[in-house]
């Protein structure tokens, strides 16, 4: 069953919302909890879209609420950071996807673990990502996507990033709603999931077998 919070969220109540957020990150309570209560609103808002009850619009202001309990939660989060990053990790969601709830909570979550994340943001060319690669040298790259069409420019990434002569040098993970195994496959990523908890555990597993 929904909690209050996940119920303000889908009723798209912004200002009782966020201010549970708040509230309950002021009283100590487990942050990761929180968001993940936030997430269960967010996944029965796409339940309504999909069946035509929510449009657009709602669809927006949902996500709207969601990135602000995320900003008011990240001081809570970082809290528990080490000082030195157990590892670095680049974060894109690829031309022609503006999705970014997900790579934001995977994001959130990482540095919840300790990572130094670049988040290089939506709609971002395969260019760019070699550009932050080669820039960052980081130990992962993550690739966020919900919108089918963007799988051929996260394949096109993956190519520029091999002919760069950069992409043995990280793990390539693939996360997001319409990604598969298949996906993993067709991009050639290293890792895939539709959970970001998942993605983390395997960043950790990596690192500590380093
Ligand atoms: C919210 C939403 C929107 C919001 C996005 C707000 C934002 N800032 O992201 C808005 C309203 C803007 C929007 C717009 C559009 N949307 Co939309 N949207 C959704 C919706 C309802 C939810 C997606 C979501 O945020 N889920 C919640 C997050 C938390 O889940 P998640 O992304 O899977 O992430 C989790 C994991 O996968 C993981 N993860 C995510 N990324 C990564 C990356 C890595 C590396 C790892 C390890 C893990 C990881 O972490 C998360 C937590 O576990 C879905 C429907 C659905 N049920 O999925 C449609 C959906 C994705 N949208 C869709 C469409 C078609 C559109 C539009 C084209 C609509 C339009 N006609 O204009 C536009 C997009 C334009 C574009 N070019 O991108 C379609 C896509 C169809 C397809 N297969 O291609 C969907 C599936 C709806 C549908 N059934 O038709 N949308």
């Amino acid at each position: 069953m929904a909690g209050e919070l996940s119920v303000a969220i889908v009723e798209l109540e912004r200002d009782k919302a966020l201010a549970m957020v708040k509230d309950r990150a002021e009283r100590d309570s487990d942050p990761i909890q929180i968001l993940d209560e936030c997430r269960r609103g967010m996944t029965i808002v796409g339940e309504r879209f999909q069946a035509g009850d929510y449009f657009l619009a709602e669809l927006m202001l949902s996500a709207e609420i969601f990135k602000g309990a995320v900003s008011i939660l990240d001081p809570y989060l970082s809290k528990a950071r080490p000082v030195q990053p157990l590892g670095t990790v680049v974060l894109a969601t690829l031309k022609g996807d503006i999705h970014d709830l997900g790579k934001n909570i995977f994001s959130t979550l990482l540095k919840s673990q300790g990572f130094d994340v670049h988040d290089i943001g939506v709609d971002v060319t395969p260019a760019l990502v070699v550009d932050r690669v080669r820039e960052v040298a980081p130990d992962f790259v993550g690739f966020s996507a919900l919108i089918t069409s963007a799988f051929d420019s996260m394949k096109q990434a993956s190519e520029l990033l091999w002919e760069a002569g950069l992409r043995d040098r990280f793990k390539l993970m693939v996360g997001g709603g319409v990604t598969t195994p298949m996906v993993k496959d067709y991009i050639g990523a290293d890792f895939q999931t539709t959970d970001a908890t998942a993605g983390v555990d395997y960043c950790l597993s990596i690192i500590g077998g380093k």
